[in-house]
C-alpha cells in the first residue's frame, strides 16, 4: 500500500506546497484530499503514518508526517508538531489512535 493508492500525487504536491511556509492540519488534509475519504481509506492512510505499527501516531511520527506523502518533504517544527497532537490527541495520552486520526482530518 502507497499513499499514491489512495491520494493523487497532484493533490499531494498542491497541498504540501500549501504547508510550506507553515503547517496547518486543516488546509493540508483538505488540500491534499483525505477530508472527502471514506473511513476504510483514512484508516490505510493511517496505517502509512504509524512507522512503527504501534497503533498510534505518536510525536516522533507527526514531526516527520510529510514525508510520508512525498520523500524529501520538510519535517514539522517542534510548535507545528505540538499543535498538531494538542489538535488531534482529544483523550489527552500524547498519541493520536486511528479514532482521533478520523475525527481530524473531517474537523
Ligand atoms: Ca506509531
Amino acid at each position: 500500500m502507497s499513499i499514491t493508492d489512495i491520494l493523487s500525487a497532484k493533490d499531494i504536491d498542491a497541498a504540501l506546497t500549501c504547508v510550506q511556509e507553515s503547517f496547518t492540519y486543516k488546509t493540508f488534509f483538505q488540500k491534499v484530499g483525505l477530508a472527502g475519504k471514506t473511513p476504510d481509506q483514512v484508516k490505510k492512510v493511517f496505517e502509512i503514518l504509524d512507522r512503527d505499527r504501534s497503533g498510534y501516531i505518536e510525536e516522533d511520527e507527526l514531526q516527520l508526517f510529510l514525508q510520508n506523502f512525498k520523500s524529501g518533504a520538510r519535517a514539522l517544527s517542534d510548535a507545528e508538531t505540538k499543535a498538531f497532537l494538542a489538535a488531534g490527541d482529544s483523550d489527552g495520552d500524547g498519541k493520536i489512535g486511528v479514532d482521533e486520526f478520523q475525527a481530524l482530518v473531517k474537523a
